[in-house]
């Protein structure tokens, strides 16, 4: 009898690499190539070797330079390495000479992420999004490709296949991208249809690093059922569930994809769409994971994602989760460095009625009155204003009508514009 094989691939041996500029922050660079480690680690990938490197600036050819690429060379003949992973993006040039003198493949940590995004997309949005951030990132690299291909199979044909094949290549890659945002923009107008049934109910979304734990929380919160791993990118897609506040005011929450350092550009871009319920929120939930060792970082990088989305300078609370997994006296040491935060663990659930209080108070703030003297003649102006706020009262007079509506900073504006002429004060 035939001998059954295991159809497993067997997983890939990666060494991890990162070059730093000389004298710069050690520990902090070291902490990168671990999380380059989990990344590929997600992809299912095995890192047997993590390499640091200081230069005045990467080699322009290789990244590395000369010496290092030969030791990276005998360390992947030695441990059967099929996969070196940079952490910080290649060049196409640099990518072909590192294949060339390693044989071996070489991506970075854009690809590597775009892999990962690619293996979890589930939905036709997240998987149109995920397709467009592949296509764009891959356009100025298709010439590379193609010349691997022409030294892969030799002979006939070796010097590539020229420029008119490239070109055309690139044009339907362009046209596939152009299909691409088409589909994404009207994903988006449905989207957006969905978020206006939506007006008048106070808006939460959970933001923050891979892997802080917002889908346990938006779990814990609400029996969601979203799913939740010890992995990055756990979440590509946003749920949305409605919640209860302390005063019986129903609002809706918000679970959506992580952010990590150096989040490949096209792919930020590209999920715009996914992330909206973000930017369309009344307050922002930053969830942080303070019992891992660079949570201070994780909270910049956060930051300055949001800041890149244009979702800055809304309501947020700090939301300093896991804290199960510190002392007491990093606890206390917390509460002092970050006021108004509030510190939590979404698994134990501690502190959710605290964190539930504190929603409530925000929410509050970004809430006002408006009050209105409609005539009579402006009536077509009432169906906009139950669609912008919630009427709180109403009352018919000789003159017409007058109204108080409450809005959310997001939507007072809006109103304002729309009827500033009749506001009383
Ligand atoms: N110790 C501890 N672990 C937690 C806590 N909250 C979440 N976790 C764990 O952290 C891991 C990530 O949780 P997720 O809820 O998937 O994190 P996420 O922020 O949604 O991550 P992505 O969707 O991947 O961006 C899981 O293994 C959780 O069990 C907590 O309060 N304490
Ligand atoms: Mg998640």
């Amino acid at each position: 009898m035939k001998e059954l094989k295991s159809t497993a691939i067997p997983p890939e041996r990666a060494i991890a690499v990162a070059v730093s500029p000389k004298g710069g922050d050690r520990a902090m660079a070291l902490d990168h190539l671990d999380e380059l480690e989990f990344l590929a680690e997600t992809c299912g990938a095995e890192v047997i070797a993590k390499i640091y490197q200081e230069r005045d600036k990467p080699d322009g050819s290789t990244a590395v330079g000369k010496g290092k690429v030969q030791e990276i060379k005998e360390m992947v003949e030695e441990d059967n390495v099929t996969l070196i992973i940079f952490d910080d993006d290649l060049t196409p040039v640099q990518v072909r000479n590192l294949e060339k003198e390693l044989e071996v493949k070489v991506i970075d940590r854009s690809g590597l992420i775009l892999d990962i995004f690619a293996s979890r997309a589930q939905t036709s949005e997240a998987k149109t999004q995920v397709e467009l951030a592949q296509l764009q990132y891959m356009l100025p690299r298709l010439t590379r490709m193609w010349s691997h291909l022409s030294k892969q199979f030799g002979g006939i044909g070796t010097k590539g296949p020229g420029e008119t094949q490239i070109e055309t290549d690139r044009r339907m890659v362009r046209d596939r991208i152009d299909a691409l945002k088409e589909r994404l923009l009207h994903i988006d107008t449905q989207r957006q249809q969905q978020r206006k049934g939506r007006q008048g109910l106070i808006k939460f979304a959970l933001v923050g690093y891979t892997n802080a734990g917002k889908s346990t929380l938006m779990n814990a919160m609400t029996d969601s059922g979203v799913y939740v791993k010890d992995q990055l990118f756990a979440t590509l897609d946003t749920t949305v569930r409605s919640i209860e506040l302390p005063n019986g005011k129903k609002g809706v929450i918000s679970d959506t994809v992580g952010f990590i350092r150096k989040l490949p550009t096209h792919l930020i871009a590209s999920f715009r769409s996914t992330l909206a319920e973000a930017s369309d929120a009344d307050v922002l939930m930053h969830v942080v994971d303070v019992s891992h060792k660079a949570f201070r970082e994780q909270i910049a990088v956060v930051d300055e994602t949001l800041a890149a989305l244009n979702i800055e300078g809304k309501p947020t609370i700090l939301v300093l989760n896991k804290t199960d997994a510190i002392t007491e006296e990093e606890r206390n040491q917390l509460e002092i460095e970050y006021p108004g935060s509030v510190l939590i663990s979404a698994v134990h659930n501690i502190n959710l009625d605290k964190l539930l209080i504190k929603m409530q108070q925000l929410s509050e703030k970004g809430v006002s009155l408006i009050h209105l003297e409609l005539p009579y003649s402006q009536m077509q102006l009432l169906p906009k204003l139950y669609d912008l706020g919630e009427i709180t009262s109403r009352l018919e007079h000789d003159n017409g009508l007058t109204v108080e509506i409450t809005a959310t900073d997001a939507t007072k504006e809006r109103i304002l514009n729309l009827c500033k002429q009749y506001v009383v004060e």
